[in-house]
């Protein structure tokens, strides 16, 4: 049997799962632990040294391994000064010091240009925006969030290829960074380290480490975005499937085998996304379940099983809202600005928990069907079914409203396909799994995943999604 360990950080909470590899996959949580953003002095931060601590908690539960690989969400990152040492605290995505900026970089560069470079969608947190909000001064390297978490490992420097794909820095076509954009926009070449494949060794434990956990292994690159690892997971058997990963984000796509360029798809917001084995992750961003759990912060007290067994009794399509409203992606009271958006629509309010979580999930079902048919029709990909996978395939009113919604049949789990992901591109550098499909039947055999039929009601669906 062979061992592994997957450290996954989300944006709500961070685990160190072990993988027991023997004919079937087996997960073990060793360790899991809260995140979340903190303000301070205005300023939205992530707790970067809290996470490492229990990162170090974890793998000294986890106890000894083959490998490690760590993944995290996209975009953010730490700077180094020339000694190596960590430049104040990473700013977290939602914080709001990028107002106006990739407005500013479409006027200087030419919105067109970029997603020719890039292939990214315009997300206001997007790296690039952040680096030019950002003091330079005295950075040397610029790590994202899982290489920032490998160097203090390991102490070496790397970008793995997944996630650098975000920072709209990464040529999508060559998949090198895009030094002459980087030098147009002030930023310097030298902020960049090499870039690794998922797989490839990225460095064995420093002694003391090693010292504090118990047990010394080699940190492998994974697919270090953690949607990377979770679209390399999906359960699927050949391509004509499409994907939501559905956590606190909802990511919906397709898997391409290169990208799509062209005007109507920069129009419609796709993104290029790089996945493992040079595949396109060709996909949007969807608001997710950050719109629940935001509301769940607004109800103290309230208890997330009994809302979602009362929003299943509310009516229908009492209201429903786009969950992409930018006024949606900071924090606060989730409820109100939800208030707000059904009256400025002309809709009434939701009046009880119950009911604001039925207008939740339809609405995040609608932003599924639209970001699922369309990244169908801009590719040309043929769509027989829908995998919905991470923690949203818990939830079954969301499975069955989305397939509903999507006129397709939804494939739910696994839950922690992040961390399948995670673990299989170890396990395939050890040559233990041989290529994505073989990855992706190890899952569909050591997860029970449940098939939700669509309703056949399209119609109301349709009407709904004409609200929007
Ligand atoms: C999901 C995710 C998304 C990315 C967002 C911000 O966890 O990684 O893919 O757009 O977080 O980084």
């Amino acid at each position: 049997m062979t061992r592994f360990a997957a450290v996954d950080l989300g944006a709500s909470s961070g685990r160190v799962m072990l993988a027991e590899l023997s004919g079937g996959l087996r997960l073990t949580e060793a360790h899991r632990f809260p995140n979340g953003p903190v303000r301070v002095a205005g300023r939205l931060h992530w707790d970067i040294l809290g996470l490492y601590r229990e990162i170090l908690a974890g793998l000294r539960a986890a106890g000894p391994v083959s490998s490690i690989g760590v993944d995290s969400w996209a975009v953010d990152y730490g700077l180094l000064d020339e000694s190596g040492a960590l430049l104040g605290n990473p700013v977290h995505y939602r914080d709001d010091r990028t107002q106006g900026v990739a407005e500013h970089v479409a006027a200087q560069v030419g919105a067109a240009a970029l997603y020719e470079t890039s292939g990214l969608q315009v997300l206001p947190f997007n790296t690039l925006y952040q680096l030019l909000a950002d003091r330079l001064d005295g950075a040397a390297t610029m790590l994202l969030i899982p290489d920032l978490i490998g160097y203090w490992l390991t102490g070496e420097l790397g970008a793995e290829v997944t996630n650098a794909s975000t920072t709209g820095l990464l040529d999508v076509r060559t998949r090198a960074w895009a030094l002459p954009l980087a030098e147009r926009l002030g930023l310097p070449a030298g902020l960049f380290p090499p870039l690794r494949q998922p797989g490839e060794d990225a460095g064995g434990l420093r002694p003391d480490v090693a010292a504090e956990i118990g047990w010394s292994a080699p940190v492998r690159a994974v697919a270090s975005h953690d949607t990377a690892s979770a679209v390399a997971a999906v359960p699927a058997s050949g391509p004509a499937f499409a994907y939501i990963s559905c956590g606190t984000w909802s990511l919906a796509g397709v898997e391409l085998p290169g990208p799509v360029l062209t005007q109507e798809s920069r129009a419609a917001n796709f993104t290029n996304e790089a996945g493992v084995d040079g595949t396109v992750r060709y996909l949007r961003n969807v608001m997710g379940l950050w719109l629940l759990q935001e509301c769940l912060r607004a109800w103290p007290g309230s208890d997330l099983r009994e809302l979602l067994k009362a929003a299943a009794g509310e009516r229908p399509f009492a209201a429903v809202v786009n969950p992409d409203e930018p006024v949606f992606l900071p924090p606060g009271d989730m409820p109100a600005r939800i208030a707000a958006e059904c009256r400025r629509t002309g809709q009434r309010p939701p009046s009880s928990p119950a009911a604001f979580t039925r207008c939740v999930l339809e609405s995040l079902a609608l932003g599924h069907r639209l970001a699922v048919r369309q990244a169908m029709e801009l590719s040309g990909r043929e769509v027989e079914v829908v995998h919905l996978v991470g923690g949203g395939s818990r939830n079954e009113l969301l499975c069955r409203l989305t397939a509903d919604a999507c006129e397709l049949p939804v494939v739910a789990g696994p839950a922690e396909a992040t961390t399948f992901g995670n673990v299989l591109v170890q396990a395939r550098a050890a040559g233990l799994v041989s290529d994505l499909e073989e990855m992706r039947s190890l899952v569909a055999a050591s997860e029970p995943l449940r098939r939700y039929e669509p309703s056949g009601d399209g119609a109301a669906w349709r009407e709904a999604a004409a609200r929007l």
